[in-house]
């Protein structure tokens, strides 16, 4: 695709100058835009979305453009701000290029941003972010917006998905990830917890941001207050625990997704403890005691989905996320399952830390 040309149709400040391809996600594919304003120069961020993943790119715009207004209109909220889209000639947030791609494209910040950050209150911060981004939503009603990747946390169906996924495979995967396929099967049924308190009623879909990795989270650089929770691709109706518990997973694991050496791999409760303080300070008032049952549990819970997603993909043939290396979502299905046996030893201690900080 010509990005200059591509630039052209989009409402930018200022004469394209060059680009850089970005290598973070693992869903979209990024590039950095360089443009020439006066005497000054401008940087954006310009996104394909991933057809593949996303089937109606038009949809999950609907929902972050709704969702950003109303965060605007009803919240003066300094701590917080969204993140808005360059329109194109006829005023919609994105591009659709001559071969049916989504494009779109925001101002790029220059700010910090972290996969794994060991500075604890990056952690809180980050925590805070998702926490008061999820308060911040919560009068807006889940129904009106578009389920984008239907059954996206439904973790039951994720499994039952890999079952069938081992049915057919054959070869040389199935055979290479045996063990990872037993771990994911062997325990499985704890993981069903929050899809069967959902089908009784007996906790509420709220708005989630269903994406909640660290580095969807942008911090300034001075401060290393957090700006901004990005990536708003997978905003849908959800549980509060998907978004605690991934946020939690991601953040409070001691290394990178695709960690080789396992013996590296922990659940740090300090980190936990930190994460749960920033994310509690603003939901607390508004969460309900089944839903405050469910938040320890939550972190294993979509640890396990997360590992079942990276194997059933590896046994795919690497068809969903980007691999940048041999065996890529493999080596991250082992990583999310070090992961899970460890959180597993340490859930009395998380849950004794969840209660603290819901006070
Ligand atoms: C994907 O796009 P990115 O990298 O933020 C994935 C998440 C996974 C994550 C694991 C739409 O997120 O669900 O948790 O990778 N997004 C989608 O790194 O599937
Ligand atoms: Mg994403």
């Amino acid at each position: 695709m010509d990005i200059f040309e591509l630039c052209q149709d989009f409402c930018f400040d200022g004469e394209f100058l060059r680009y850089e391809i970005v290598t973070t996600g693992n869903i979209n594919t990024t590039y950095k835009v360089f443009m020439q304003c006066g005497d000054k120069e401008e940087r954006y961020l310009l996104q394909k979305i991933n057809k593949n993943v996303f089937s109606h790119p038009e949809k999950i715009m609907e929902n972050i453009t709704s969702v950003n207004a109303y965060i605007d209109h009803r919240h003066k909220c300094e701590d917080l701000f969204v993140l808005h889209f360059i329109s194109n000639k006829s005023g919609e947030p994105y591009v659709i290029d001559k071969d049916g791609n989504f494009w779109r494209a925001c101002k790029f910040f220059d700010c910090a941003c972290f996969d794994s950050p060991d500075n604890l209150d990056v952690i809180e911060e980050a925590g805070r972010a998702f926490g008061q981004f999820q308060y911040l939503l919560n009068g807006y009603d889940a129904s009106r917006l578009h389920v984008t990747i239907p059954n996206f946390h439904d973790t039951r169906k994720r499994i039952l998905s890999l079952e069938k996924t081992i049915k057919y495979a054959s070869g040389d995967r199935k055979t290479v990830a045996q063990e990872e396929i037993s771990y994911i099967l062997d325990n499985k049924k704890l993981a069903f917890k929050l899809c069967e308190l959902l089908d009784e009623g007996k906790i509420p879909l709220r708005v989630t941001h269903n994406d909640t990795k660290c580095n969807n989270v942008i911090f300034r650089k001075d401060t290393l207050k957090a700006l901004a929770v990005i990536d708003l691709d997978t905003i849908m109706p959800g549980l509060c625990a998907y978004d605690f518990g991934d946020g939690a997973r991601s953040i409070c694991s001691t290394t990178d997704e695709d960690e080789q050496d396992l013996s590296l791999v922990k659940f740090d409760l300090e980190r936990f403890e930190r994460f749960s303080k920033g994310y509690f300070k603003y939901l607390k008032e508004i969460l309900t005691d089944e839903e405050k049952d469910t938040l320890a549990l939550s972190v294993y819970i979509m640890t396990l989905e997360l590992a079942a997603r990276f194997l059933q993909d590896y046994l795919n043939g690497d068809v969903y996320f980007k691999v940048r290396m041999k065996n890529h979502n493999l080596i991250r299905a082992r990583c999310q399952i070090a992961l899970c046996k460890d959180i597993l030893t340490k859930l009395d201690k998380m849950n004794e830390i969840v209660n603290k900080h819901l006070q």
